[in-house]
């Protein structure tokens, strides 16, 4: 291992595997979601949704407007003017022109299964409920729908929306260098496949949903919803129905789980903040799972054309990648990740040319929105790629990746997509990740059993990750509060959604100041009491939270001990913090409470010099350093029943950078989370249309969500390396999803490609695993 590689030491409560104080709470069932909130006299929404995926339609709501305990009934045409401003978060507004027309609901045209048409509001959700039967809708003029890459970009003038010719949501390319193309022509080796994933989604515990009210008299619009970004939302809905920001408060409260699908501000969400300003009553709506599977988001559905030049000694001398995202009829922002998988293809390789072109594509299906790591296409189909060309140059995959794998002595590395990549550790990664899986006792294993007929296979999957820091992402918020009782409440910009911030927050409060970590409470999730932040995603709480919250607590230490220093009567520098005590350093009897420091800046303020600053309070903006980057190995070990398709995952280890760790409890929380949902992913989940755009997995009966019974033990293991970051946190939340599925793709393939069965393709169920064997023999 390299020795630049530094292992950071556990503070008193940093590094600490320290319980989290958010779980009593959760686990007695005393969380507090949106569904929770009552509002007296409340109002109750029930979507009334297309049950095709392409037509022209006609409705007729006047019967159930007179249904009992309906209050009223919305279509698009009486609501969608409503909206004063525009339907797009705040984050891409400029950017419409490469997003879909946003409408709160349809007119006109349906353009998915789940389309939402009308909106019932009634005294209970089951008269809503009651009240559409009788809502009379026809559909004229079904065309068939675009369900595939081929048919949207026909250019036949079949588009889901008129107007937005040829089904191009996006399309950007960065085309080979002349340098690139001669690299490739005399490239000993040129090898080139295309890897499909599959539509697989966020699946959150708890569903979206949203309770708002308006109270006219007071200018006030009160909104609950389970959201990542409370801010991004009050934004959104001050632009959808004008009302001004400060007159706008949203709370999150506990959240169950959002992986990307509650970054941004739905349709549905925009649709019951209008209908409570619009009737001046509480409306709320939660979303059952038959919505959410079939008209909340989905995602992954991409292809990518790849194609690796390689000399004869492995060295890899150019790439290629042409990637295509479907992203259905209405894709949220974020929902399509193209440019960054192009630029991002590849990966931890030297690789000196790189050509990519990624195109996003509108079909009649549920939109995509960003979904843990929505760039990870590139890992999926470079690793894969990486595993194909080994196996076709005559390489171990392994060696393959040795050779071509960027040292930490090459960093910063500026790769061939235009990004610097600094502060990673593929190589130590990929090392630490094949001697604890024991590579080389697997591969003799394995030949052993490939002998007797048995497929066994071991994949792997190498990734760096980037923590954006643009736009809204350019800045963190963190506000710090002591009170005269020394206790001190900590404010965030973003509110967590099952990722822990409220344990990992105070922890780095109470290191920084020197505090017992009972005495911080964490404040997040509510506009009107913390700082605009830009929500969680892109994995950037960790290292830009971490960041933010040093900084300001160690502000706040210093006016701390700038009045301790008065009391003590001694120089500011010879003292420390330590369990609320500060003392002067070798002297311990020379000391003063933290808590009379505080007592005496806010009630004895008199008896302090004038000079001497007494607000016990900071209001801090951190800025983003211009890179921030994590990485990870995930190594699988899988046997393949060859007369059932049935995968079963042996051993799933991963190695992690994500730099120092808050609480190492946290981090591995984080990543075997995420290497479940790619398991899941693989394996199980799939958001499966038939031709005519019908969602066939409606329920949990038909979307397999895996149980701690399909998931191994995940096995993980450590390497903090330097950051860029203050305190030298990276981040981790999505690194298990963008790893896991290249990782157990590979691991599948190899136990197939010893019996010469060839995968390219995803999802790897019984069925799919099955046919590739069948048609192999059949070649045969
Ligand atoms: N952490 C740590 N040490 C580090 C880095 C992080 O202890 N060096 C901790 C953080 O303090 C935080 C957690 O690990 O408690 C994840 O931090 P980070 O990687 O910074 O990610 P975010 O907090 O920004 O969370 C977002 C990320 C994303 S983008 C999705 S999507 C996601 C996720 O992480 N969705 C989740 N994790 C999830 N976890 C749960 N349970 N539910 C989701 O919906």
């Amino acid at each position: 291992m390299s020795d630049t590689i530094a292992h950071a030491s556990a503070g008193r409560y940093v590094g600490q595997a320290v319980l989290r104080k958010e779980d009593p709470r959760l686990l007695t069932g005393r969380g507090r979601y949106t569904d929770d909130v009552t509002i007296p006299n409340m109002l109750h929404a029930h979507f009334v949704r297309s049950d095709v995926a392409r037509a022209k339609f006609r409705i007729d709501v006047s019967a159930a407007r007179g249904a009992l305990g309906v209050v009223a009934v919305f279509t698009g045409e009486d609501l969608n003017d409503k909206v004063v401003g525009t339907m797009y978060p705040s984050m891409f507004v400029g950017a419409e022109e490469f997003m879909s027309p946003m409408y709160p609901l349809a007119v006109g045209d349906v353009r998915f299964v789940g389309d939402p048409m009308a909106l019932i509001i009634a005294e209970s959700r089951y008269l809503a409920e009651d009240a559409a039967e009788l809502i009379e809708i026809d559909y004229d003029d079904i065309a068939d729908p675009v369900m595939d890459y081929d048919t949207a970009l026909a250019g036949d003038g079949n588009d889901v929306h008129p107007n937005r010719p040829g089904n191009v949501v996006m399309q950007m390319a960065v085309p080979l260098a002349d340098d690139g193309r001669a690299a490739v022509e005399g490239a000993a080796h040129v090898v080139s496949q295309t890897f499909v994933q599959h539509r697989y989604s966020m699946i959150p515990m708890e569903c979206r949903g949203v309770l708002a009210h308006w109270e006219p008299f007071d200018h006030r619009l009160d909104v609950w919803m389970s959201s990542q970004n409370p801010h991004e939302a009050r934004l959104a809905f001050s632009r959808a129905t004008g009302v001004p920001e400060n007159q706008i408060r949203v709370q999150i409260g506990d959240v169950g789980g959002g992986f990307g699908l509650k970054s941004f501000v739905g349709r549905e969400e925009i649709v019951i903040v209008l209908a409570a300003y619009v009737l001046g009553r509480a409306v709320k709506w939660t979303e059952d799972r038959r919505e959410n599977l079939i008209a909340s988001a989905h995602a992954r559905q991409e292809k990518c054309d790849v194609t690796l030049a390689v000399d004869d000694d492995g060295t890899i001398v150019a790439a290629e990648v042409k990637h295509f995202d479907d992203a259905g009829a209405y894709p949220m922002p974020g929902g399509s990740a193209g440019p960054l998988v192009g630029m991002l293809l590849t990966g931890p390789y030297r690789v000196p040319y790189l050509g990519w072109e990624s195109t996003a594509i509108y079909t009649n299906t549920c939109g995509s929105a960003s979904y843990r790591g929505p760039w990870m296409m590139e890992t999926t189909a470079r690793e894969q790629m990486i595993e194909y060309t080994a196996r076709q140059i005559g390489l171990e995959p392994l060696e393959f990746r040795r050779r071509n794998i960027i040292h930490t002595s090459e960093q910063p590395f500026n790769s061939a997509g235009g990004m610097v990549i600094e502060n990673v550790t593929p190589e130590e990664t990929l090392e630490q990740a094949a001697a604890e899986i024991g590579y080389d006792a697997f591969r003799a294993e394995q030949a052993r059993a490939t002998a007797q007929g048995r497929y066994l296979g071991i994949g792997f999957a190498v990734y760096v990750e980037p923590q954006p820091g643009v736009a809204a992402y350019a800045n963190e918020p963190a506000n710090v509060r002591m009170h005269p009782d020394g206790r001190v409440d900590v404010f965030i910009g973003s509110g967590a959604h099952g990722q822990g911030l409220e344990t990992t927050t105070a922890q780095l409060v109470a290191e920084n100041l020197g505090i017992d970590f009972d005495d911080v409470t964490v404040r997040q999730g509510d506009t009107d009491s913390t700082p605009f932040g830009p929500g969680t995603g892109g994995s950037r709480s960790g290292p830009m939270i971490g960041q933010a919250v040093t900084e300001a607590s160690l502000l706040l230490r210093d006016k701390v001990v700038a009045i301790a220093a008065h009391l003590l009567e001694a120089a500011p520098e010879d003292l420390e913090i330590a369990d609320g005590v500060i003392a002067v350093q070798g002297t311990p009897t020379k000391s003063v409470p933290v808590q009379q420091v505080a007592n005496t800046a806010y009630q004895q303020s008199a008896t302090l010099p004038p000079e001497l600053d007494k607000t016990l309070e900071v209001v801090h903006r951190s800025m983003t350093p211009a890179t921030m980057w994590s990485n990870a190995t995930h190594a699988a070990t899988v046997e393949v029943d060859p007369t059932t398709g049935k995968v079963e995952v042996l051993r799933f280890v991963v190695s992690e950078d994500c730099g120092r760790m808050i609480n190492p409890n946290i981090v591995e929380g984080q990543v075997h989370g995420g290497v479940a949902q790619g398991i899941g992913g693989v394996l199980y989940e799939h958001n499966v249309y038939d031709a005519d755009g019908n969602p066939l997995a409606s329920t949990f009966m038909d979307y397999l969500v895996p149980t701690a019974h399909e998931i191994p033990e995940i096995e993980t293991f450590h390497i903090e390396s330097p950051a860029s970051t203050v305190g030298g946190y990276k981040g981790v939340g999505e690194g298990g999803a963008i790893g896991a599925p290249a990782a157990l793709f590979n691991a599948v393939a190899d136990a197939l490609a010893q019996h010469g069965v060839v995968v390219t393709e995803q999802p790897l169920d019984p069925d799919a695993v099955l046919r590739k064997i069948r048609e192999a023999a059949d070649r045969r």
